[in-house]
C-alpha cells in the first residue's frame, strides 16, 4: 500500500535492527492516521543518526546545526501556526548540544512536538557517552567508563512545568503511536523521550534490556499532578514507566505574541490614544 509519508527515493543509512526504524514507521503511520498531508508537516532536525529521520519521510524538512532544531521549529511555528511542526533528534543533539534550547523552550511553551530518539549514546560519532548514558557505561570511545551521572530529561521537564511530558519505547510501535498522537495533537510544548536501542554502540540498553523493564503507567496515575509525575519520572532501573507522565495545558508563546500584537493595535486604534498623542505633540508646536 502506498503511504503518503513514504519516501522511497532516499536510501536509509541506519544499521539493520536499529531502533530508529520503529520510530520512523510509527511517525509516518501516526501522521497519516491523524489525517495530515505531507505539505502540512514540517520536520526539523539537527545532526546524528536520529536527525536523519526527516530525510526518510516525505514532508517539509529543515536539517540544520547540531543541537539547534528547537529554535528553528519554534520560529517556523510562530510564523506558520497552521503547520504541524516537529523537532526530532537524538539525546545528544537535544539534551547535550541543544540543552540550552530545550530548557528555554519549556519556559516559552511554543506549540511544537519534540521527539528525542534516546539511545543513551552518541551513535553517529561512534559511541561516545551522551547526556543520558549511564555512569560507568563503557564503549571503545571511553574504555575507562563514563564518569558523569545521566541526565533525567523527564524529571527536568516536569520540574520546570513543561506542558506535556511522555516516554515511549521504539520496540512497541502501537504504544509509541498512541503517545505520538497525543503529543502531536496537544497544544503546547510536547516532549516525547523515546527509548531507542542502538544495536551497534550501546550493548547495555538493548531491546531485551528494555523489554524486561518497561511498563505503561496505569489509570491510577494522574498526569495533571506535577508531584506525582515527578515521582514517577524518578523510577528507572528494574522498572521503567512509559506513557504520558505530565500534562500542564497553558497558553502557547505564539498565542501570547498574537494577543500582545492585537492589544497594541487596539491601543493605537483608540480615540484615547489619539487624544493623548495630540496633546503630547501640541507641546512641541
Ligand atoms: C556543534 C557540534 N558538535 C559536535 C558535532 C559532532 N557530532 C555530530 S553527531 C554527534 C552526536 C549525535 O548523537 P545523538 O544526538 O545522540 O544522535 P544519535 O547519532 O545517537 O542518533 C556529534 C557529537 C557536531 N556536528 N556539531
Ligand atoms: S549506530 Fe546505532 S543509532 Fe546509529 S544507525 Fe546504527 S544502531 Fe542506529
Ligand atoms: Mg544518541
Amino acid at each position: 500500500m502506498t503511504r503518503d509519508f513514504d519516501n522511497p527515493q532516499v536510501e536509509i543509512a541506519w544499521c539493520p535492527g536499529c531502533g530508529n526504524f520503529g520510530i520512523l514507521r510509527a511517525l509516518k503511520e501516526t501522521l497519516e492516521e491523524l489525517g495530515y498531508k505531507p505539505q502540512q508537516v514540517v520536520l526539523v532536525s539537527g545532526i546524528g543518526q536520529a536527525a536523519k529521520t526527516p530525510h526518510y519521510l516525505k514532508a517539509n524538512v529543515f536539517n540544520g546545526l547540531h543541537g539547534r532544531s528547537i529554535p528553528v521549529a519554534f520560529a517556523i511555528k510562530a510564523t506558520r501556526p497552521e503547520l504541524c511542526v516537529i523537532a526530532e533528534s537524538g539525546d545528544g543533539c537535544m539534551y547535550g548540544e541543544g540543552g540550552n534550547h530545550f530548557l528555554h523552550a519549556i519556559r516559552r511553551n511554543p506549540d511544537i512536538t519534540v521527539l528525542v530518539h534516546n539511545n543513551q549514546v552518541y551513535g553517529l560519532t561512534k559511541g561516545q557517552a551522551s547526556p543520558t548514558s549511564e555512569e560507568g557505561f563503557t564503549t571503545k570511545a571511553q574504555p575507562w567508563g563514563n564518569l558523569a551521572h545521566p541526565l533525567n530529561p523527564l524529571s527536568l521537564a516536569i520540574s520546570q512545568g513543561a506542558s506535556f511530558v511522555a516516554r515511549a519505547f521504539a520496540g512497541d510501535i502501537e504504544g509509541l503511536k498512541g503517545i505520538l498522537k497525543r503529543a502531536i495533537t496537544f497544544r503546547g510544548f510536547a516532549l516525547v523521550d523515546i527509548l531507542q536501542p542502538c544495536v551497534t554502540f550501546n550493548r547495555v540498553n538493548t531491546y531485551s534490556w528494555y523489554q524486561e523493564r518497561v511498563y505503561y503507567l496505569g489509570d491510577d496515575h494522574n498526569p495533571h499532578d506535577q508531584i506525582a509525575a515527578f515521582e514517577r519520572s524518578l523510577e528507572w532501573g528494574n522498572r521503567i514507566p512509559l506513557g504520558v507522565f505530565y500534562m500542564n495545558p497553558k497558553p502557547t508563546y505564539e498565542e501570547k505574541i498574537r494577543e500582545r500584537t492585537l492589544r497594541q493595535r487596539n491601543v493605537f486604534d483608540t480615540e484615547v490614544f489619539t487624544t493623548i498623542l495630540q496633546k503630547e505633540l501640541s507641546r512641541f508646536l
